[in-house]
């Protein structure tokens, strides 16, 4: 599904929600994504249209690759819904809050597993989501019931500005010590902030 969307178009698409943000025009927060976007496209490789996509407050590149138009996308956006988009059509959901995402994510795999529907389900978190209860709960349900469902933890290393491994008092984290089928990860370093484009916005 992604090779229509180059790392190069991808960037061009992110730069643009990030002007629009720094000219007021985006009346709520915006996360934008940096550095990810081979790693996104190869994933993405994978991913079928009847696939369901979980992601997080970070999701314009996972919409684009699911297949959502970007106008469509870039409506949304615009309407500051940029944290929590949601497309149904095109089966991808994400939650702003740290691990929102996650038992439905588990759910919807359980009920595409009963319905023998050959759907994946694709979770996308962060490293420092991965180390919360509800994601270890999950991966380990998933794991024991066999779900058709893969977590991809996309580690930047950071939990807005804080160091991740330092929280944990460890160099690595629980999915580096522990493999399992139904967890992918990559490492990446965006040049965006957390939230926002680099320019203090007052709504
Ligand atoms: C329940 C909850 N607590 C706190 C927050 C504020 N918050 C938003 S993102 C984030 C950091 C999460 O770090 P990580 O999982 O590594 O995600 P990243 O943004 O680095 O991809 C926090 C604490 C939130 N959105 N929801
Ligand atoms: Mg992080």
């Amino acid at each position: 599904m992604s090779n229509i969307w180059s790392v190069q178009d991808l960037q061009a698409f992110e730069t643009e929600i990030a002007e629009s943000f720094n000219r007021g025009e985006i009346r709520a927060p915006v996360h934008l994504s940096d550095g990810n976007e081979l790693s996104l496209i190869e994933i993405f490789k994978e991913v079928k249209p009847i696939d369901w996509v979980f992601c997080s407050w970070r999701s314009h590149y996972q919409c684009l690759l699911k297949g959502v138009p970007p106008e469509e996308l870039t409506h949304e956006i615009m309407a500051g819904r940029s944290i929590s988009l949601g497309f149904p059509e095109y089966r991808i959901f994400s939650s702003a809050i740290v691990g929102g995402h996650i038992p439905i994510a588990v759910g919807a795999s359980k009920a595409e597993k009963l319905k023998r529907s050959g759907a994946h389900v694709w979770c996308f978190i962060g490293d420092m989501t991965s180390e919360t209860g509800v994601a270890q709960s999950a991966i380990r349900y998933a794991e024991n019931h066999d779900l058709p469902i893969t977590f991809i933890i996309e580690d930047n290393e950071i939990s807005v500005l804080t160091d991740t491994r330092q929280v944990w008092a460890s160099e690595t984290l629980r999915f580096e010590e522990r493999s399992s089928s139904k967890v992918k990860s990559f490492k990446y370093k965006s040049k965006y902030p957390h939230a926002g484009a680099g320019k203090r916005i007052q709504f």
